[in-house]
């Protein structure tokens, strides 16, 4: 299987994060990137497709933020990186502000994904990378891995949130849209809901976005990710939601996965780009699932045995020690 990652994609590196009431050192570190590309010896470089294909999914002002945000910040005599300390709280009129620190609550979801100077070029690449695996699928090949870092589902089209900046799998579906595939499937089994790839596709009929996470009354990010929430409009139905109790093994995993993949079925896709995080790992430091190594090459084998092709996108994932290995689990259940 063809993998994608740019060495760009590591200098993003936030010293600290906001964690039950104090800092902590940053969960989603750049060891991370380094821990996966090292079980993958045939990583490539992403190509350079440009701006259009993260336009198509983002707001151009929010692009504008990532890009410039830090020097601004900095400009106004903030020591740190670009963290939002304010919010438009739900129900607020929409502002066209100019202060950054305005700015850094209208376009974030939380205080736990700082911005810094480095950000931008990261987020750029890894979205390359997953571009580059796009093509790679879109061109013939049966399934292609982007190691993406920073990941991207917690990120909607206009703010950043849960260590994502950029929304790697949604720019993955809509540039294959672009490409001529009529309807995309996007299966997210990361350990927390994707909500910025829900919010992105929430009134599309032509992108099934199916998630399988810890359920939102006991974990992040709370407000979405909850059984009700199907979609709306055209999008009504291709929004589907299966929650699962803290604790829960392969056995309930798999069968949620199953769920997800008949719904996927019926949708018919042309394409599906899995989100895959590995922080369902049974000692992630963060999450509360207990899946074991071997278990990711039964679920791929599960995935890959529907024959769509697919695109894989690395979202979470925080025991370090353990992702390289859980990572070759997982694409040996596609079998290349
Ligand atoms: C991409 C991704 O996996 N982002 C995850 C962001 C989660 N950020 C907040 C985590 C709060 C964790 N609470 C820890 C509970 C420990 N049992
Ligand atoms: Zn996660």
């Amino acid at each position: 299987m063809r993998t994608f990652f740019d060495p760009r994609q590591l200098a993003h590196a936030p010293l600290q994060e906001l964690h039950n009431g104090g800092f902590i050192d940053y969960s989603e570190t750049p060891r991370r990137a380094e821990a996966i590309g090292r079980v993958l010896p045939g990583l490539e470089l992403p190509a350079n497709h440009g701006e259009a294909p993260i336009l198509a999914v983002h707001d151009a002002g929010y692009i504008d933020f990532l890009r410039t945000g830090p020097a601004r910040w900095a400009a106004a005599g903030r020591p740190g990186d670009v963290m939002g300390y304010i919010w438009p709280i739900v129900g607020r009129r929409r502002l066209k502000l100019d202060r950054i620190d305005a700015l850094a609550g209208q376009y974030s979801l939380d205080a736990s994904t700082p911005l810094t100077a480095d950000t931008w070029d990261a987020a750029y690449w890894s979205a390359q990378s997953v571009l580059s695996a796009t093509h790679a699928v879109l061109g013939g090949d049966r399934a292609a891995f982007a190691l993406c870092r920073p990941p991207g589902h917690h990120a909607g089209a206009d703010y950043l949130g849960g260590y994502c900046y950029l929304n790697t799998a949604a720019i993955a579906a809509q540039a294959a849209r672009k490409a001529g595939a009529k309807r995309v499937a996007i299966l997210d089994i990361d350990y927390h809901h994707g909500n910025g790839t829900q919010d992105i596709f929430w009134d599309r009929g032509d992108v099934f976005y199916a998630s399988l996470h810890a359920d939102p009354a006991t974990d992040y990010p709370f407000f979405w990710g909850h059984a009700d929430e199907v979609g709306e409009g055209e999008g009504t139905g291709t929004t589907l939601n299966l929650p699962l109790p803290q604790g829960a093994t392969l056995e309930a995993f798999r069968a949620a996965q199953a769920t997800a993949l008949d719904a996927i079925a019926r949708f018919g896709p042309d394409l599906l780009v899995l989100s895959f995080g590995a922080d369902t790992w049974d000692g992630d430091p963060i999450s509360d699932f207990k899946l074991a190594t071997v278990d990711y090459a039964t679920l791929a084998r599960d995935i890959a045995a529907r024959g769509w092709p697919t695109v894989i996108a690395m979202e979470g994932g925080y025991a370090v020690d353990a992702l390289g290995a859980n990572v070759t689990s997982l694409l040996s259940g596609f079998g290349q």
